[in-house]
């Protein structure tokens, strides 16, 4: 397993990657609470813990760039840069949603900010930031796509072709491999067989690396030798990194009695990648604190607009849904 290698990242990076983590922390935790009122609709996958996976990958990507997410995409989607307030809105089904109301958490996009979507489809993104990826080749864009891909999405078979046809036609493009211990209830150790998900990529001529997913800094290196790789024409990667999730699979239905007795509270002491990041970045108490303050208050304000926001009209029902080409 690769570990940090740091480089020299300077302030303003530093600030912005402890930003967009504990950005993605507060909102979490924050739809968790209003979960648990029974005031917010649908299915929510909730992302902390991973924090520094999006932060890391995404940090290592700019403007142009894409994205292709998964049904676990809150943190994917504020780390490329999406909007927090529509982000919400969408999260309650309001008017002025990223999908105006009408996807819900699985499918948060923001296509001005190259979020391609969150997925409902395990290994979804896969073949769509291959799509993208072929595009911008075609066109004689340097642009480069990431698919973000769940330990055990990774199993599926569009994951494995969407590897062939990416080193077939050696497309700008990373995969990233969140192996989060589970896929629902079910142990990584017990449905991945074989050493890991890099060696599958290597099996396709493929570079791949294994990174801890709770260092920011390992994450943000593996991921920009990846993305300089496929920016400068030297095809795809993958990158798999290794991050336990803090809540449920799922809010609302998940009891977790799959997990070991005190395994959440020990993720939470010992591998917080927040708290990790924050004892390495070397970042002052005056730095850190002045960033939780806007963020806090930041996400106050997009829940509290989008409870106040007034639902779709009924007769949005049917736009956007179908596209006239
Ligand atoms: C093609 C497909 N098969 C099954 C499902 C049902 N399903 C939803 S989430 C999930 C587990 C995904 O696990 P993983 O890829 O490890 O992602 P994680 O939930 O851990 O982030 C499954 C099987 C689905 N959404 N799509
Ligand atoms: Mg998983």
């Amino acid at each position: 397993m690769a570990t940090a290698s740091a480089g020299a990242p300077g302030r303003e990076e530093l600030i912005e990657a402890y930003r967009v983590m504990r950005t993605i922390r507060v909102f979490e935790e924050r739809v968790h609470a209003e979960f648990a009122t029974g005031e917010l609709p649908g299915a929510v996958h909730l992302y902390a813990g991973q924090e520094a996976v999006a932060a890391g990958v995404c940090g290592a990507l700019r403007e142009g760039d894409h994205i292709a997410s998964t049904h676990r995409g809150h943190g994917h989607a504020i780390a490329k840069g999406a909007d927090l307030g529509a982000m919400m809105r969408e999260l309650y089904g309001k008017a002025g949603g990223s999908c105006n109301g009408k996807g819900g958490s699985m499918h948060i996009a923001d296509f001005e900010r190259g979020m391609l979507g969150a997925n409902g489809v395990a290994a979804g993104g896969a073949p769509l930031a291959c799509g993208s990826a072929l595009s911008a080749k075609v066109l004689g864009r340097r642009d480069v796509s990431v698919a973000f891909v769940g330990d055990g999405a990774a199993n599926q078979g569009s994951f494995a072709e969407s590897l062939n046809l990416a080193t077939v036609w050696q497309l700008p493009v990373v995969f990233v491999v969140e192996d989060n211990g589970y896929a629902q209830a079910t142990g990584t150790r017990y449905h991945l067989r074989g050493l890991d998900v890099a060696h599958r990529a290597e099996a396709y001529g493929m570079p791949a690396s294994t990174v801890d997913g709770t260092d920011y800094f390992a994450v943000r290196a593996a991921a920009g030798e990846a993305v300089e790789r496929a920016r400068s024409g030297g095809g795809p990667s993958l990158v798999e990194c290794r991050a336990g999730r803090f809540f449920g699979h799922m809010e609302g239905f998940d009891r977790q009695g799959y997990r070991g007795e005190g395994e959440v509270e020990r993720l939470r002491a010992e591998s917080d990648c927040l708290a990790r990041f924050a004892a390495a970045a070397g970042l002052s108490i005056e730095d850190l604190t002045a960033v939780d303050a806007t963020v806090d208050a930041a996400v106050d304000v997009a829940v509290a607009d989008a409870k106040a926001a007034p639902d779709p009209e009924l007769t949005e029902l049917l736009t956007d849904v179908y596209v006239t080409y």
